[in-house]
């Protein structure tokens, strides 16, 4: 199989919700010679769009959505000590956190490997993260940037008061804020008053290299 033809494999994988099998499949994408990052957006990100959009057929059910989070966990074990790098200076530290009300948090997860890839420090406080928690974690490690991540629409509420409480704690000229995930848009973090709107892991990073 070529390139190509592994990265589809992983991504019908996921789409197949085939947890024994989907490390094998990413690393015979790495062993055909794929980019880990491609593997990546191309194999398992896509794959969970496709589940996504089966769920929204009423083709999956909860069950399905369950496990593709457990099928991407399995994909990415061979990948990421690959993304993960140790030997650059800190950048400086990212508060990352899902905001209240959602418990996504893989794509969260991507953005906190690929920053610390990318030399910064990551306090990820997890998923359905209260205003309070990300405030009181910017004082505690004195973060330069704090990321939202949220999947859910109705969640924009919450994505809104996080930014709001954030400003009414003193701290909007200390941090730079950016959001990311699933329906939110360059034009819902300029209308919630946010620095920056990431539509991956890596655009989350770019910016967060823009700021310091
Ligand atoms: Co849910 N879910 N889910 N789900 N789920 C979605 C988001 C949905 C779009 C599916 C659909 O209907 N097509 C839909 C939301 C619709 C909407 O409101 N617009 C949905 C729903 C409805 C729900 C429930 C309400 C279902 C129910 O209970 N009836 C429920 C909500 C629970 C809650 O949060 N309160 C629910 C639950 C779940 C599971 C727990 C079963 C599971 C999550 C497991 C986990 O995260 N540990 C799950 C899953 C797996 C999905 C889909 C299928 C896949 C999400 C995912 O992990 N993708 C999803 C469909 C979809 O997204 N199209 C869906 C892979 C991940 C790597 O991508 O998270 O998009 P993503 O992250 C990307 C970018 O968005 C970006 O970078 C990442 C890497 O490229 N990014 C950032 C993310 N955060 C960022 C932050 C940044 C910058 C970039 O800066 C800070």
């Amino acid at each position: 199989m070529n390139e190509r033809d592994t990265i589809k494999s992983v991504l019908d994988t996921v789409v197949n919700l085939d947890i024994d099998a989907v490390a094998g499949q990413v690393s015979s994408a790495l062993k055909a010679g794929a980019d880990p990052r491609v593997v990546l957006n191309d194999g398992l990100c896509a794959g969970m769009r496709s589940v996504g959009e089966r769920f929204q057929a009423g083709e999956y059910f909860l069950t399905e959505l369950l496990l593709a989070g457990e099928v991407m966990k399995a994909g990415l074990v061979p990948l990421e000590p690959l993304l993960t790098r140790t030997d650059i200076q800190s950048k400086g530290t990212v508060v990352l956190a899902t905001v209240k009300g959602d418990i996504h948090d893989l794509g969260k997860n991507l953005v906190g490997l690929m920053l610390n890839a990318s030399g910064f420090e990551v306090i990820d406080l997890g998923y359905d993260v209260a205003p309070q928690r990300i405030i009181a974690a910017v004082r505690t490690h004195k973060a330069r940037i704090v990321g939202l991540s949220m999947l859910l629409t109705p969640m924009i509420i919450s994505l809104r008061s996080t930014v709001e409480e954030i400003a009414k704690a003193g701290l909007r000229d200390q941090v730079k804020v950016i959001i990311g995930g699933a329906c939110t848009t360059p034009g819902l973090a300029k209308e919630i008053g946010c620095d920056g709107h990431g539509e991956d892991a890596m655009a989350a990073v770019y910016l967060c290299e823009k700021f310091v």
